[in-house]
């Protein structure tokens, strides 16, 4: 599938996704968003498939949504059309894992569609920020709340609020990114980090990545609750068998998804 504002490349079994707009620094628009919720969907549906990488370039993850297409929309614009909805639902219905792998700038809707991945790994050059205000706005996509909970109140609160970007040391020890690697072993980064994953029960890493969101969206009693369920559920997989057995006989287990 040919795209405008993407190129994807399917390589063991890793879907590497990359958003090519460079002359607006990847500014998310609405034929780059609904292009790119069509490959995440279609990733996610293609057994070649077991994990999906989402870059930019080095000098942009994304510069945040383009503000050239919002400049003029008025409020039952963006009402009607449920501006940027659709296309944000389609990337949290995805099942397999998704890396964030962010070099250079990733601010506003850029910082958010990082968040909305699974977890972010980032190059020494990345600056993270979220300056809606600075244009008379607030973060759209999660900034507020997905931030906030990332590196707590106080932080989010300052970067909302003064629209400052964060470097890729400040990102690291905030815990919003889990690794800070050279511009240029950004992606092999990122790659070997989805290889490691694919290498996994698919069956497993779904269920993972279900219990570590859940953390997110109930309390923490229910997230418990989930998590020992599943936990149990897991106990009537073959896979579940396998990787007992191969850690006993000392062996690589042979997963089968099932
Ligand atoms: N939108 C559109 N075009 C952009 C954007 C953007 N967000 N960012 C950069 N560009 C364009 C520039 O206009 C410029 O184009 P041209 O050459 O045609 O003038 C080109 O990219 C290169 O940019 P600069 O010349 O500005 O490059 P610099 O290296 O000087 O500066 C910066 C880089 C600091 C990243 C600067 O471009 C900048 O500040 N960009 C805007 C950042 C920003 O404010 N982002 C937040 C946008 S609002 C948002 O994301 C809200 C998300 C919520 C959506 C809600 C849905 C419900």
């Amino acid at each position: 599938m040919a795209y405008e504002t993407l190129i994807v490349e399917i390589e063991d079994e890793v879907a590497l996704i990359r958003l090519n707009r460079p002359e607006a620094l990847n500014a998310l628009n609405s034929k780059l968003l609904g292009e790119l919720a069509e490959a995440l969907t279609a990733a996610d549906a293609n057994d070649a498939v077991r994990c999906i990488v989402l870059t930019g370039s080095e000098k942009a993850f994304a510069a945040g949504a383009d503000i050239k297409e919002m400049s003029e929309k008025g409020f039952v614009d963006m009402f009607g059309e449920d501006f940027f909805t659709p296309e944000t639902e389609a990337m949290l219905r995805v099942r397999k894992p998704i890396i964030a792998a962010v070099a250079g700038y990733a601010l506003g809707g850029g910082c958010e569609l990082a968040m909305i991945c699974d977890f972010i790994i980032c190059a020494d050059n990345a600056k993270f920020g979220q300056p809606e205000i600075n244009l008379g706005v607030v973060a759209g996509i999660g900034g507020t709340q997905r931030l906030t909970r990332f590196v707590g109140k106080s932080k989010s609160m300052d970067m909302h609020l003064t629209g400052r970007f964060m470097d890729a040391a400040e990102a690291e020890r905030s815990g919003l990114v889990s690794r800070v690697v050279p511009v240029a072993k950004l992606v092999p980064e990122a790659l070997s980090a989805a290889r490691k994953i694919a290498e996994k029960s698919a069956l497993t890493v779904k269920v993972v990545k279900e219990c570590v969101n859940r953390s997110y969206e109930t309390t923490l009693r229910e997230g418990l609750l989930f998590e020992r369920r599943v936990f149990h559920a897991l106990f009537a997989t073959e896979d579940q068998k396998e990787g007992m057995t191969a850690f006993l006989e000392k062996r690589q287990p042979q997963f089968r998804d099932r």
